[in-house]
């Protein structure tokens, strides 16, 4: 016997068909609402109609009439157990049910538990909750306005509505990059919010059992062991009495990694009913109180050379979390890793400050597929660079690439202090130009034009800090950012593997089996993968932020390691040499000096628990901790190209390229599936999502028929690239993260080719989502259109 072919025994590189996807496509998936437990009862929430109000009663008398009611929570007997308020990822606090004020719409003010929900939402409506309108805030700039209600009231020292200032980077040596400009380039825009909307709302069955003291939560999270932790901390119960089921996951997005109001809601009604209760989100409730990203406004300049090199850059953020400070990002960085922006350029000086301030919106700024607020700074990046290559009549493409961190600078410390990996920028960026057809579209833009049509070609790069932590520097609530995986061999030479991280469609079941196929040569089929159980899964920091390929992956990779030192310690004994004898090709060890002498990892499987050498521990198993050295940094180039109609503004795809490196890809198809996703998201964001408040605060979007899911019939076609392969040199594999880059890179590129195509007629900017009649309006009346302030209520 030789090496094992690992394609065919998908280990590494292999395109193996999802794993997961069986029960998922044949509806035979385990969702939340598909767990029913004996005496189960039901949790509705009512939420507040108004964006800021005192609340001056609350009555439940008729709810409690209404037979099935077992219970009406209010925040005033949240409050008696301490419960009214809890703490957020951030260090800020979070009403769970409003007690003296509400202070968005659609948050949570009153929850009832009854037999069945449709009961639960009758009773709701029986709740009579007096209001005294208060003026509402929407946006950063009323926030500060002279004479702002303050929203936070509740708060002791909290005199006006800022939540934090920050700022990084060297101001002294900026502000000395700017003095010797030749030119200054200024972009000011607003990203608006944006919402990740799963299929699947948020929801948990919650599962109080008096005879152990046992709790069990079922609940649609991201990051089950942090909720252990949460849930122990703030309802002071035991942590080893409470096991956090994360079942399958219909989406995350970023949208279940916070902690909301209802979870903690139907956790203490099953305390106090002793009887499992189910709450589920309804797709309103979901759209219009939980897990909004983005809503920032973003100001900065770039200092240029007249040769087109960058020599500084400054840029100021005044982010808008809405009501409740509650973003789940390192606890060292105010405004997650914003502060990557520009990171793929090599530019000298670099300064940012930041300002977040309350409004009376659902907490905002919780991360929407970006490793905390990524998505923003390379959006920001690349809108800032177009502006800057047509301020100074270069070409786009060049103008990028003067700028690149080179291959030879590698590992490279940017302006605000990270450590680039490893990467290939200009030879990704070639293959994008070429794949788009550079030079001939410039041509077909240039004819085009003189017959009043109007081509742009619009192009994105991007690279993303995947992978946190390390622990010295990562930390969420001073819980320290690392990983761990499990791995036990059975004695046929089977496997299971556990790891910290929560696949919510991103195919863990799949890659994990891969990454032990390749590290030990036992077939990916014959290992099982399993995650989210608290009580089994090892400990982790959740999925989210891409990190886990690059943390909970390179965990996998390291049990495997253990697992095959500890193999060959086995293969000596039945070989009858001397461990250093002995050699490892895939799926087999055998004697230096005589190949054919070997023996299999089975086989090792089976001396483990029959035929150990005397003094080794028997069993073929093992646990790994894995404290990442550093952030993976996977690169991408999308090159879009559109036509804009001059007469409605309406604006068509014609083509999308992107060209991805992520380092080694475990599975290649796994990975284009995950950027046509994030492609996709990008596009709609661009093009179709458009969350807003009026004056008063109603949140126009929290439907299906204002915020746009685009299908496949609007999506448009990607070609996607994998021809450039950067490892990860730190990564066990070489692998990075990629699960939300073209979701990051992606909108960019769409608005640049907007933008590149009507440029000339003086036109600097237009913000998302670029609706027909917004571009409609920057052509016809010559001027760049904001988004940015609140729409007018009308009556
Ligand atoms: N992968 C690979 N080779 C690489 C990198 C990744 O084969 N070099 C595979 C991984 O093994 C994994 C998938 O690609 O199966 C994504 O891996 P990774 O980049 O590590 O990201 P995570 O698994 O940590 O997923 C999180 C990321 C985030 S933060 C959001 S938001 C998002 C995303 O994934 N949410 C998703 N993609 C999603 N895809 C689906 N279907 N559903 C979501 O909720
Ligand atoms: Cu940034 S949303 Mo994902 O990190 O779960």
């Amino acid at each position: 016997m030789t090496a094992l072919d690992e394609i065919k025994i998908g280990g590494l590189g292999a395109s193996r068909k999802r794993v997961e996807d069986d029960r998922f496509i044949r509806g035979k998936g385990n969702y939340l609402d598909d767990i029913v437990l004996p005496g189960m009862l039901h949790m509705e929430i009512l939420r507040s109609p108004l964006a800021h109000a005192r609340i001056t009663s609350i009555d439940t008398t008729r709810a409690y009439e209404i037979p099935g009611v077992h219970l009406v929570l209010t925040g005033e007997m949240m409050a008696t157990r301490n419960l009214a308020w809890m703490p957020t990822l951030s260090y800020d606090t979070q009403a769970v049910l409003a007690t003296d004020k509400v202070r968005f719409q659609g948050q949570e003010v009153a929850a009832v538990i009854a037999d069945d929900p449709y009961v639960a939402k009758d009773a709701c409506e029986a709740i009579v909750v007096e209001y005294e309108p208060l003026p509402a805030i929407v946006s950063p700039a009323q926030a500060v306005a002279d004479g702002a209600p303050v929203i936070r009231d509740d708060k002791e020292n909290q005199a006006d509505n800022v939540i934090y200032t920050w700022e990084i980077g060297d101001k002294a040596a900026t502000d000395a990059a700017f003095a010797q400009a030749d030119l200054v380039s200024t972009m000011k825009l607003h990203y608006p919010r944006s919402h990740p909307s799963p299929i699947e709302c948020c929801g948990s069955v919650a599962d109080f059992n008096r005879a152990t003291s046992k709790l069990t939560v079922y609940m649609t999270t991201q990051a089950p062991h942090i909720i252990r932790a949460a849930v122990a901390l703030v309802a002071e119960l035991p942590e080893h009495m409470i096991r956090i089921v994360s079942p399958d996951i219909g989406g995350g997005f970023g949208n279940k990694v916070p902690v909301y109001p209802g979870y903690v809601c139907s956790i203490l009604a099953s305390i106090l009913l002793e009887r499992p209760v189910k709450w589920i989100e309804d797709k309103t409730g979901n759209l219009i109180s939980t897990g909004f990203a983005r809503d920032i406004y973003l100001d900065g300049e770039l200092a240029l050379r007249k040769d087109g090199k960058i020599l500084g850059m400054r840029m100021h953020a005044d982010a808008d979390h809405g009501a409740f400070f509650s973003d789940a990002q390192p606890s060292k960085f105010k405004i997650g890793l914003l502060h990557s922006t520009f990171a793929c350029y090599d530019i000298p000086a670099a300064h940012l400050t930041a300002r977040g301030t309350y409004s009376n919106k659902a907490p905002g700024g919780v991360a929407y597929r970006c490793s905390f607020r990524v998505t923003e700074a390379m959006f920001f990046q690349e809108r800032m660079i177009a502006a800057a290559a047509a301020d100074l009549g270069v070409d786009p493409a060049e103008f990028r690439r003067v700028n690149f961190v080179r291959d030879e600078q590698f590992p490279h410390r940017t302006a605000f202090g990270f450590l680039l990996d490893s990467g290939q920028y200009a030879k990704c960026l070639d293959v994008g130009l070429r794949a788009i057809g550079y030079e001939e579209f410039r041509k077909r833009q240039e004819q085009a034009r003189a017959k009043g049509r109007l081509l742009g070609l619009g192009i994105s790069t991007m690279t993303e800090p995947l992978g946190a932590g390390n622990s010295r520097e990562y930390d969420i609530l001073g819980i320290k950012m690392f990983d761990s995986a499990e791995l036990k061999v059975h004695m046929t030479g089977k496997a299971i593997v556990r790891t910290g991280a929560r696949t919510q469609g991103q195919g863990h079941e799949t890659t994990w089996a891969q990454i032990v196929a390749h590290e030990l040569g036992i077939p990916a089929q014959d290992v099982v993968v399993e995650e989210g159980d608290t009580d089994t899964a090892p400990f982790g920091m959740g999925t989210y932020a891409s990190r886990s390929t690059p943390v909970a992956g390179a965990a996998v990779s390291m049990a495997a390691r253990k697992v095959r030192a500890k193999a060959r310690k086995l293969a000596a004994h039945l070989l009858e040499v001397s461990e250093e004898d002995v050699e490892w090709e895939l799926g087999r060890f055998y004697v230096r000096s005589a190949p054919d002498r070997g023996v299999t990892i089975t086989e090792c499987a089976l001396a483990a628990y029959s035929n150990m050498p005397d003094g080794l521990e028997p069993g073929l198993e093992a646990t790994a901790f894995y404290d990442p050295p550093n952030l993976t940094w996977p690169f991408a180039v999308y090159i879009v190209t559109v036509e804009v109609d001059p007469a409605t503004g309406v604006w068509d795809v014609l083509d999308v390229v992107a060209v991805d490196d992520c380092g080694v890809r475990i599975n290649p198809m796994i990975v284009e599936g995950q950027i046509m996703g994030g492609l996709t998201e990008a596009y709609a964001m661009a093009n179709m999502q458009f969350i807003t408040f009026d004056a008063e605060g109603n949140c126009i979007g929290s439907n299906y028929m204002d915020y746009l899911l685009p299908t496949a019939w609007e999506t448009p076609g990607f070609e996607l690239h994998s021809e450039v392969v950067t490892p990860s040199p730190h990564h066990p594999i070489g692998a990075k993260g990629v699960g939300e880059c073209a979701a990051v890179g992606g909108p960019a590129a769409f608005v640049n080719a907007v933008l590149d195509a009507v440029g000339h007629l003086g036109i600097r900017n237009i913000d998302m989502p670029l609706l027909p009649d917004r571009v409609w309006e920057a052509i016809t009346e010559r001027h760049d259109v904001s988004g940015a302030p609140p729409v007018r209520s009308e009556g």
